[in-house]
């Protein structure tokens, strides 16, 4: 049959057929089956048979999020399941297990993730994990070093890119919502009532304009590896212990920095969102310490791995050793390793601030920003999370690691409650 998007009801019918489900929870007989999906695009269910669980997770011919008035090529499942086995294979445990891609029915079966809890719903309630940055920094710097030209050749590269540039359509959709949507009234848009006069100076400022045109620019010329593409607080699911990178569809060639800034974005967001919540009112100041050293150390744990990386793995096509180690020069490959970091932290910054500007002002908002019912308690922490990624994104060739958690406590202060 073609394509049929799955419900609770027929699922086990039409799955009931496949090893790759019964192998692992049992016959089709047994099954209990749930929608869980929370995310903006895709079908999610949660399986339940006599031996365990899984996830079968089938993208939709639209936009959940929108409706049918959206339409989204299905093949976004193709390179959510393309994307997974790289990254699996590039930072081994840190990814779900696939057990079985259907390209027809735009279909994945995939390890269930337990105990696991989606990072962004810890993070408003306060909790903390010790090893987050860690994982994630390990995460970053080994999928998007070995996924690059740093580690490969130009034939597997450029085959590889080939193949995820067609993924095009989900690249439009941050084309258009990150890097542009949130400086105009586009009608998708939505922002907290209250918020207005935060958001006519933004808009009006052309270095801003520039700055996310730059970096709009910047994700589209600057194919230098597989990115995650999504890489927000909504895409990890984490136990004290682990932390499981999911939701990998937007994956296409594009900057070091864009997942990195994306990342340390939500990071952010989270920070900013810890002042609104009810009954936190400076009883989360521990807690907003704990996710500015999270920021500060994602970027360490990337630069020292990434830089580990560079000196036993960098057997792609650039900065080959034969013009460094090989030829006397180790010190020369250090400095270019200093020039890229640099390169990569400047690009990551700039990500940062549009994605700290499109979570607030664009379609695609934050339950960090959301949880916060009462708009007045909303607006001065999403005003300063926008002046934030002004500066951020306007300064980003000026700024050092250690500036920016200096920078947004100056804003806790300045900007009014
Ligand atoms: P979308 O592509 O629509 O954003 P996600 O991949 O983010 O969908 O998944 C939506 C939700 O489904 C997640 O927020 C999470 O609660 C749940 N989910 C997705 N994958 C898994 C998994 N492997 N294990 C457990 N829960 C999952
Ligand atoms: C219309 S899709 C909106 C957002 O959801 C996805 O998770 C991406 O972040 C996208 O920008
Ligand atoms: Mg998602």
């Amino acid at each position: 049959m073609g394509y049929a998007a799955l419900t609770p009801d027929t699922l086990p019918a039409r799955l009931g057929g496949l090893a790759a489900l019964t192998d692992r929870i049992g016959p089709a007989s047994g099954w209990q089956v749930a929608e869980v999906g929370d995310g903006n695009l895709n079908l999610v269910f949660i399986v339940t048979g006599e031996g365990g669980r899984v996830i079968v997770k089938q993208a939709l011919p639209y936009i959940r999020l929108v409706g049918d008035s959206w339409p989204l090529p299905l093949n976004r499942a193709f390179f959510e399941y393309h994307a997974l086995v790289r990254h699996a294979a590039r930072d081994p445990g840190r990814v779900p297990e696939v057990f079985h891609f259907d390209e027809e029915q735009a279909l994945i079966v995939m390890r269930y993730l337990t105990p696991h809890v989606i990072l962004r719903k810890s993070v408003v309630r306060g909790v903390e994990h010790p090893h987050l940055a860690q994982h994630m920094g390990r995460f970053l710097a080994r999928s998007l070093f070995r996924g690059s030209g740093l580690a490969l050749s130009g034939k597997v590269l450029r085959e590889d890119m080939a193949l995820f540039c067609a993924n095009h359509a989900l690249a439009d959709i941050t084309e258009n919502l990150v890097f542009s949507d949130p400086y105009f009234a586009a009608k998708l848009n939505r922002h907290t009532p209250g918020l207005e006069p935060f958001i006519a100076p933004l808009r009006a400022d052309r270095a801003l304009r520039v700055a996310a045109q730059e970096m709009k620019h910047t994700f589209l010329a600057q194919a230098e590896t597989l990115v995650h593409g999504d890489l927000h607080a909504g895409s990890l699911m984490v136990t004290p212990d682990d932390s499981q990178v999911i939701d990998p569809e937007f994956a296409i060639y594009g900057p070091f920095g864009f997942d990195v800034g994306m990342f340390l974005a939500n990071i952010l967001l989270g920070y900013f969102a810890q002042s609104g919540h009810e009954g936190t009112r400076g009883a989360r100041d521990g807690y907003r310490q704990y996710l500015l050293g999270q920021f500060t150390e994602v970027w360490q744990v990337f630069v020292a791995e990434f830089g580990q990386l560079w000196r036993s793995e960098r057997t792609g096509l650039l900065y080959e050793r034969t013009l460094f180690e090989d030829a006397g020069d180790a010190a020369g490959a250090e400095a270019a390793l200093t020039a890229v970091l640099r390169g990569i932290w400047v690009d990551a910054l700039g990500f940062c601030g549009v994605e700290l500007h499109r979570r607030i002002l664009g379609l695609a908002h934050v339950e960090d920003m959301e949880a916060i019912t009462d708009p007045a308690r909303r607006v001065p922490c999403e005003a300063r999370a926008l002046e934030a990624g002004r500066i951020i994104a306007v300064m980003r060739g000026s700024l050092g690691a250690g500036d920016v958690p200096f920078l947004v406590q100056e804003l806790e202060r300045t900007i009014a409650r």
